[in-house]
């Protein structure tokens, strides 16, 4: 008989026989190995069901189509998860680190075929295809059902079917919503109780109303098989499956699927906005306290941002966060727009983390966090690359293989990752659970690009501004399966989050600003512009308090700048660059440079990518185009 594709993950630096093998019959005859055994709770474990009988009858159908063993309501405790994490153990599913170096940590590891979000199978599925827009791939909601419904069909034998309800915001937030994951991942489950306000807490809050809204998201493992991995968005009915996956943003629903492209969808509809933003508080020496939302595509520097420690020069200034990924935006009675976090912990990037680049996020992981695809070291602690000190000699890597400091191989997988509860943040701004959310000054676009975009720059006006996010681009990350370093168009960082058609979300932006008395106003930044030897020219990461530091000022109506064909750039006098050694005024020069050559290519490039979204392009965004083609005499 045929074996087929035995899955690496759970035999991952496990001892053989730490646990049992189960064999499952599958209805194409084949014979696999469950990668995810069902687990056996004792009783009054994972007992406490929802009292909604709409949770209810949509759990019961999910048992019936995928026939698990049995069934895991989570409530969300200590017990639960102390319970969770011994049986997440004993399969393989994590390995715990030392607990005197690393308390509260483990360590999981993905299928090597499973580490970033993979965006040709992720589908929004609306009735019509105009409304996924030209961006997203779409599929009819019926079809897809059938097809997904097919795949999951007796997909949970011998597995236990977890249910997982959580707030996304405050939960005392108007803007707040409940979702419920149904998932066979274990890994899933601790995750979201990082992630998430996550357990009782959410089943109370959606009451008994038959009616209450929550989203439906089910999630299964399947046999991470990347040729039957989907993850679909049903916006009309918010719902969510996602299948053949076990990792990030694939997988924890409340997330990128949720939070963004439901969310986004929703916003469009009842009037604000879900955005890929970081949010920041700074406060100055005198007091002075503005908020700032900022939005760079994945891995291009929002954890770092909203964490980021001013250098000394910048004495008796505050940084401090609010959320570090996404923000839900109202408009706020005083004509501004305010910003709520809503999630309940980080999902960063690991390699290049450390007591260097981002001593808060070195803080925060030190306990508490669930790393996923770093490399073990013989002491129990995890090493990337990037971390502070020597590699170690020896160490095991993410696939689980012995690795050494003269391997060819990263010992961690570049979108290696920490989920840790905000709450362990050092600078957490006290305002995060604030319902009514924090107010915002400054919005800043931002990409990863090695030319051509100086270090700042400012928007005109708002209109101006929204041009400036819809024509962002960026180079690409590991976030994503895929090709890395290609400069592709990724409109306010929202390419691949965005729950409906982009024309709609231009126009939806294009609109907020009129509703808005007091509109923050806009900015644009690259911390990646390289000198002719390929490197970084910028510092970045504190360093960024000096750009920070300007936009600010501008806020203030007290910064100086200069006007330029693409917006106000400062003059080298107008940042703060005292005690900045490293960056010469030619290094300056070059960071600032608008050249004239770099910039005919770039409005070549902006103006295909509205070509590629026609006709959906808003015609205030094609005569920003040519008022700024204009204004470099074109
Ligand atoms: P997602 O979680 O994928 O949305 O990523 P993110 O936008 O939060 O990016 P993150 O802050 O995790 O940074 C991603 C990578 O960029 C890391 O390797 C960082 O070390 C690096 N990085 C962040 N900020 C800077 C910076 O100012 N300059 C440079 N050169 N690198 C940076
Ligand atoms: C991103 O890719 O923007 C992330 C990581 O924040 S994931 O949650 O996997 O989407
Ligand atoms: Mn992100």
């Amino acid at each position: 008989m045929n074996i087929a594709r035995v899955s690496s993950q759970i035999f991952l630096g496990q001892p053989a026989g730490a646990f049992k093998l189960t064999f499952r019959l599958l209805p194409r005859g084949l014979v696999m190995e469950n990668i995810a055994p069902a687990i056996a709770p004792p009783s009054g474990m994972g007992e406490r069901k929802s009292v909604n009988k709409a949770v209810l009858t949509w759990v019961h159908e999910v048992e019936s189509l995928t026939a698990p063993e049995n069934i895991f309501w989570c409530d969300g405790s200590e017990e639960e998860n102390d319970y969770l994490l011994g049986a997440a153990r004993r399969q393989g599913v994590v390995i715990q680190l030392n607990q005197e170096k690393a308390p509260g940590c483990y360590l999981h590891r993905s299928n090597p075929n499973d580490v970033a979000r993979v965006e040709q199978f992720t589908f929004i599925c609306t009735p019509a295809k105009e409304e996924a827009g030209p961006t997203n791939n779409w599929a009819g909601p019926a079809e897809t059902y059938d097809k997904l419904h097919g795949m999951l069909k007796g997909a949970m034998r011998g597995r236990t079917m977890f249910v997982v309800p959580y707030i996304m915001g405050p939960p005392a937030s108007p803007l707040s919503k409940i979702g419920y994951e149904i998932t066979d991942s274990i890994y899933v489950v601790l995750s979201m109780r990082i992630m998430t306000r996550m357990g009782a807490l959410a089943s109370e809050k959606l009451g008994q109303k038959l009616d209450a809204e929550f989203n439906r998201g089910v999630h299964s493992l399947l046999e991470l098989d990347p040729e039957r991995r989907l993850i679909c968005h049903f916006p009309q009915d918010n719902t969510i499956i996602s299948v053949g996956s076990g990792y990030g943003g694939n997988v924890l629903l409340s997330k990128k699927c949720l939070a963004l492209r439901i969310a986004s969808y929703l916003a469009k509809k009842q009037g604000w906005l879900a955005e890929h933003m970081l949010i920041l508080g700074a406060e100055s020496p005198e007091g002075e306290k503005h908020y700032i939302a900022a939005a760079f595509p994945s891995a291009c520097g929002k954890t770092n941002f909203a964490m980021l420690i001013p250098p000394k020069h910048f004495a008796g200034w505050k940084i401090t966060t609010i959320g570090d990924d996404i923000a839900w935006m109202h408009f706020g009675q005083d004509g501004r727009l305010y910003a709520v976090n809503p999630e309940n912990g980080y999902f960063g990037v690991v390699p290049g983390t450390s007591y260097k680049s981002n001593p808060n996020a070195m803080r925060a992981i030190e306990r508490d966090t669930l790393f996923t695809n770093v490399a073990l070291t013989s002491d129990g602690s995890v090493w990337w690359e990037g971390k502070d000190g020597d590699p170690p000699k020896t160490a095991t890597d993410w696939k689980g293989n012995p690795w050494t400091s003269d391997s060819k191989e990263k010992a961690a997988h570049p979108n290696s990752r920490f989920a840790v509860p905000m709450r362990n943040n050092p600078v957490l701004d006290p305002k995060v659970e604030d319902p009514a959310g924090v107010p915002i000054s400054a919005i800043i676009f931002g990409g990863r690009r090695s030319n051509t975009m100086p270090l700042v720059f400012q928007a005109f006006d708002w209109n101006h501004g929204v041009y400036i996010g819809a024509t962002m681009a960026s180079e690409t990350t590991a976030a994503a399966t895929g090709a890395v370093g290609q400069v592709r168009r990724d409109p306010m960082a929202m390419l691949p989050f965005c729950g409906y058609n982009i024309g709609d979300y231009f126009e939806h932006w294009l609109q907020a600003g009129p509703r808005l008395t007091n509109p923050p106003l806009i900015f644009n930044v690259n911390w990646f512009r390289k000198d002719a030897d390929g490197k970084f020219l910028w510092p970045g990461f504190g360093d960024n308090m000096r750009v920070m530091k300007w936009i600010i000022d501008r806020c203030e109506g007290r910064g100086s700048a200069m006007e330029s064909p693409i917006g106000f750039v400062p003059r080298a006098e107008d940042l703060d660059l005292e005690e900045l050694e490293e960056v010469s005024s030619e290094m300056m020069r070059d960071l600032m440079a608008v050249r004239s050559n770099e910039w005919e290519k770039e409005l070549a490039g902006q103006e295909k990518f509205f070509e590629t979204l026609q006709p959906y392009v808003p015609k205030e965004l094609l005569a920003q185009r040519k008022a700024l083609a204009a204004r470099f005499g074109r």
